[in-house]
């Protein structure tokens, strides 16, 4: 049985009619300025609302609304959340794979105390919120080929522990109190003008930049290493889909997407056709491979597809041509 939020507290909740007003939390990381942009072509451009805990960058600041927001200051996320009626949140505040192990105790903090923060306010005011999951919610004792949505889940990072976390608390917030929870487990993201900080995946980005300006990259992760990727249009596709999807076609709240699977050796042979001069070498980080080694190889994600219509638009040649294309590089 449901328990109904707290809605008479705050009379602007999401309606059909208006455009949602949106705040994005770790909005300067790999995902959250391209997200914006892409609601607010559809929403309008002070509709929503980029925060973070670092100063942007020019061009951010001039792009529309930018706020200082720190997820761990309980009470600010009210007065920003009241202040600016936001009827929708995505929380991308989290330190990722790798850089969660150099520092658990952040870690801990910013993926778990944070969370509960943006749980709380979310479902007090009535929030529509969207969270990030991660192939990197799966481990070791998880089937790696094409994992199912439902399957075991005993990550051994602090990274993957926290965001099983958000999956279930997410979930338990949506049965508890009927917080509308949305959630999507991300593969490695692909992008040209964003850095991704401190994951795994983050190979697949560097290799590009590497490719066109030294015609050369050493690769932290074995060439045999298959992890799935995606490239960050149909992820921010996907995520402003899965936002906009009827309550109703949704049957879960956390979904698997993928798009491709490649190891390094494959993404650098699709890299050799348009750049032939273009060397791999190998150079394995502990860390990284064990990581790697843990989380599936590919996912099962027919559940999105058939639930809200999810599909891919760019496979690994129509990647490799649009990273190159976005440095300059022509692919003709
Ligand atoms: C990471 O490598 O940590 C992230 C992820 C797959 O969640 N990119």
């Amino acid at each position: 049985q449901q328990i109904p939020a707290d809605a008479s507290f705050y009379s602007t909740s999401a309606s059909e009619a208006e455009p949602p007003r949106v705040l994005i939390t770790g909005g300067l990381g790999q995902l959250g300025v391209g997200l914006a942009g892409l609601l607010r072509k559809r929403f309008g451009r002070d509709s929503v609302i980029l925060s973070d805990i670092r100063k942007p960058p020019a061009h951010v600041f001039c792009s529309g609304p930018f706020i200082y927001a720190d997820i761990l200051d309980y009470k600010k996320l009210h007065e920003i959340v009241v202040n600016h009626r936001i009827t929708w949140l995505f929380h991308y505040s989290a330190l990722l794979s790798a850089v969660g192990e150099a520092n658990v105790p952040l870690a801990k903090a910013v993926n778990i105390t944070g969370l509960h923060n943006i749980l709380e306010v979310a479902a007090k005011y009535n929030v529509r919120l969207f969270v990030p999951s991660t192939i990197g919610a799966f481990g070791p004792t998880s089937p790696r080929n094409h994992t199912p949505d439902f399957s075991i889940q005993r990550p051994r990072t602090i990274y993957g522990v926290s965001k099983v976390h958000a999956e279930l608390m997410g979930e338990y917030y949506y049965h508890r109190y009927g917080l509308d929870f949305r959630c999507l487990r991300y593969p490695g993201i692909i992008s040209a003008d964003s850095q991704p900080g401190g994951g795994t995946t983050d190979y697949a980005v560097q290799i590009f930049h590497a490719a066109v300006k030294n015609n050369r990259f050493e690769c932290n992760l074995k060439a045999s290493t298959r992890l799935p990727m995606m490239y960050i249009d149909d992820c921010l596709r996907a995520t402003l889909e899965v936002m906009e999807a009827p309550s109703e076609c949704l049957s879960i709240r956390t979904y698997n997407i993928s798009a491709v699977s490649f190891t390094p050796e494959e993404l650098a042979q699709v890299l050799c056709k348009y750049v032939p001069e273009f060397q791999i070498t190998y150079r394995v980080d502990p860390l990284r491979q064990a990581i790697a080694d843990s989380w599936p190889m590919s996912l099962d994600d027919s559940t999105a597809r058939k639930d809200w219509g999810w599909k891919h638009d760019f496979d690994l040649p129509g990647l490799v041509r649009t990273m190159l294309s976005f440095q300059g590089f022509s692919t003709r």
